[in-house]
């Protein structure tokens, strides 16, 4: 559908056509569209915006990115669709292999989802086909397959999108975990170690920019933006920044 830009939703809507397109081409599953509406939602809370407490989550994530010996990003269809090229861009700066890890999975998918992110430049796609021939125990889903040169041995694993189960099964397992996810309560936010409380759309360009501030920092430095940072503490912060915004439509 042509979208007229003067439209006041002129972004959100070109958003969802791009994921019915990611639909159309088999990177997302139609069910990631009523994932994408909770999203939504949280947005609106958050006033489409990136809040103090995301940008502090930004800051401890790159931090603990450009310390991990092995970190990992993972990613899904709706992750691959709404910010493929930031994520390859990402995995580049920090030396990250990018994971395919689909909670829907069919080799079919598996293989789209890694030819896309190839064909936008990634050096390496993991996950995919007998590459995936490790279990996360716990996990009910496919998504408890992963790739032993991947999240099987990383000791960082970033999940943009992700749902909880795994993420508490990735935390059991003893990694680190770096959570994006737009509403603050998922078990998905409360297991991270990281939970940036902000739209992939945002938070993607935004981890970009700080990595690329802080490449030639020291590991002191890179440390010290984690090491007092407490992801619970930070999450309440998330939720009272809501609560502001939709305090004041109330006052309006
Ligand atoms: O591609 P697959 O097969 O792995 O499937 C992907 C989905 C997203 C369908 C699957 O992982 C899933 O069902 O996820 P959940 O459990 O619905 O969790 C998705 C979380 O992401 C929810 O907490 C949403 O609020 C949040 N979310 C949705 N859109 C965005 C988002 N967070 C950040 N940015 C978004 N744009």
């Amino acid at each position: 559908m042509k979208l007229d830009r003067r439209h006041p939703r002129f972004h959100s809507l070109a958003v969802r056509e791009k994921l019915v397109r990611a639909v159309a081409d088999g990177i997302m599953v139609p069910q990631g569209l009523i994932a994408h509406g909770r999203g939504e939602a949280f947005n609106y809370f958050l006033g489409e915006k990136t809040t103090p407490s995301a940008s502090r989550a930004t800051s401890a994530a790159a931090g603990i990115l450009l310390t991990a010996q092995h970190p990992v990003i993972s990613v899904n269809g709706n992750t691959a669709a709404l910010v493929g090229s930031e994520i390859v861009r990402l995995a580049s700066m920090i030396g990250a292999p990018l994971e395919v890890n689909l909670f829907h999975r069919t080799p079919r998918r598996e293989n789209r989802i890694a030819r896309y992110l190839l064909n936008l430049g990634a050096k390496e796609v993991l996950g995919v086909g007998k590459g995936a021939s490790m279990t996360i125990r716990g996990v009910a889903s496919s998504r408890r397959r992963t790739d032993p040169k991947g999240i099987g041995t990383a000791d960082v694993v970033f999940i943009p999108l992700e749902d909880g189960d795994r993420a508490e099964a990735l935390k059991r397992a003893g990694k680190t975990i770096i959570a994006v996810d737009l509403n603050p309560l998922s078990r998905t936010s409360q297991a991270a170690s990281v939970t940036i409380v902000d739209d992939v759309v945002r938070a993607i360009p935004n981890m970009i920019a700080t990595i690329g501030k802080l490449k030639k920092a020291s590991r002191g430095r890179l440390r010290a933006l984690y090491r007092k940072f407490d992801n619970e503490q930070n999450l309440a912060h998330a939720i009272q920044e809501m609560i502001q915004y939709l305090g004041g439509w109330i006052n309006n």
